[in-house]
């Protein structure tokens, strides 16, 4: 194992030294959030809280919660905690302006982001003599550059792929003997089927170790890429809003996902009522960062669902772990890596002139994800011949791209032929079995 990113003294650290560590950081992290973020501030006061009332882990619930609305309502500098000549880099999810979250990061915040992703490649058996192989977006996406990040740490040499162009990634990864994959794992799938087209076996690759993240994915995918590859597939989890991928990473136990919980501190919540659950039980997802310097969320919902559990793993750390996310407490969909919601298809929709009668139909075929949109035609935006339907159908998948950054295939349906609901209208039918 590289030694310096088994951090050994905080991956096996006593839950109760762990504890003390949290609290201390927590107190520091609420004064300087106090004193830099106008905004969370006011949230406190309106619960009547004082820095001086959040003592330690044990307060933790008396915070005000964060929320996406929040981050999108403050955009671009309202929660920044630092002097923007302090902060060196952005990142940023994918979505609309209106949805967009932009995260600010210090030198220091990047360190111990990288430092997150260079336990994770740790965990996988990474050291300087790997090569690795980051097949993530790089750009605003978090998961090239924290990747490349852990990896550069680590000491592996790092080939900087990004996602995309199949056929450079094959011959890379053989040329240069890759030994550990990171990109999304539908992406691991389709190379995984794509050297198989080529002809080659799985023991033809020297790739030992995959981490894969970023979007939902199951076990029998797990086996699947692990099968087709010829390696250990890995899970790995983050958010763009706590930094990005490295919160939260697999073992060689593969029995879940242990929390950096030295920067992450992890709460599960009842998502309607807020109410904090006990260990074990599931519900949505809370995140304290207790030592990011320039954007430091206070409680902030993640949507994910999922369970967190203590007790010693096989590998010996005793941080905390987490479920793969069982599903969200949102309607946020993630097509083929990028996160969508449905209410930018409507604002696609309303701008191009059509009603908000529409289905999003999403389905997995040969591991890679499916994403169909009907819509309803209107008195106004009614076409009768083919080639004006295929006109209208591109200039929707066109508006559709541009918003999203993925493209849809768009049906025109006739109008009043989607099925009205008499409730909640049924936007979005996933077929793709993902949890
Ligand atoms: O997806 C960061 C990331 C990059 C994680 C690379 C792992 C690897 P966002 O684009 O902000 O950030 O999306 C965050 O993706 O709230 C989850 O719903 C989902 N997600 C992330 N990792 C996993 C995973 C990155 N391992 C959102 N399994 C999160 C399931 C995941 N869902």
């Amino acid at each position: 194992m590289s030694k310096q990113y088994y951090q050994k003294e905080i991956e096996t650290m006593p839950y109760e030294q762990m504890r003390a560590l949290q609290s201390e950081r927590l107190c520091r992290q609420v004064r300087h959030v106090w004193d830099n973020v106008p905004y969370y501030r006011s949230l406190m006061e309106e619960k009547g809280l004082t820095p001086d009332d959040i003592r330690g882990v044990e307060d933790l619930h008396k915070l005000p919660f964060l929320k996406k609305d929040d981050l999108r309502d403050q955009y671009p500098y309202g929660l920044l905690a630092k002097p923007l000549s302090d902060c060196v880099r952005i990142q940023s999810t994918s979505g609309t302006t209106g949805r967009r979250v932009v995260a600010f990061y210090t030198q220091n915040d990047v360190d111990l982001w990288e430092d997150c992703c260079a336990r994770a490649i740790t965990a996988v058996g990474g050291t300087r003599e790997d090569v690795c192989q980051v097949a993530y977006g790089y750009g605003l996406f978090t998961g090239g550059p924290g990747l490349n990040g852990g990896s550069h740490k680590v000491g592996c040499l790092t080939l900087p792929m990004s996602s995309g162009n199949t056929d450079r990634q094959i011959q890379f990864m053989m040329d240069l003997g890759a030994t550990i994959l990171c990109c999304t794992p539908s992406y691991a799938a389709y190379i995984g089927e794509t050297l198989k087209e080529k002809g080659y076996k799985p023991e033809d690759n020297k790739l030992k170790a995959g981490i894969f993240g970023a979007e939902p994915w199951t076990e029998e995918m797990r086996r699947d890429i692990e099968k087709s590859l010829g390696i250990k597939a890995y899970d790995i989890y983050g958010l763009t809003e706590t930094s990005g991928p490295g919160v939260a990473f697999e073992c060689e136990d593969q029995s879940g996902m242990h929390i950096n919980e030295d920067h992450f501190l992890a709460e599960i919540i009842d998502p309607d009522t807020g109410e904090v659950l006990p260990e074990g039980e599931k519900g949505e997802l809370v995140f304290t960062a207790l030592t990011k310097e320039a954007f430091p969320l206070l409680r902030y919902r993640t949507r994910d669902i999922c369970v967190l559990t203590r007790g010693k793993c096989a590998c010996g750390r005793t941080l905390i772990k987490m479920t793969k996310p069982m599903g969200r407490s949102d309607d946020m969909m993630i097509i083929r890596g990028v996160n969508v919601f449905p209410s930018q298809i409507e604002a696609v929709l309303l701008s191009e002139g059509y009603s908000p009668n529409y289905q999003i139909v999403l389905d997995r075929v040969n591991n890679t994800d499916t994403f169909d949109v009907n819509v309803e035609m209107t008195p106004d935006r009614f076409c009768d011949t083919v080639k004006g339907t295929q006109e209208a159908e591109k200039k929707l998948v066109n508006a559709m791209l541009n918003m999203l950054g993925i493209r849809p295939n768009v049906h025109l349906v006739a109008p009043k032929s989607i099925a009205r609901s008499e409730g909640k209208a049924v936007r979005v039918i996933d077929k793709r079995k993902l949890h």
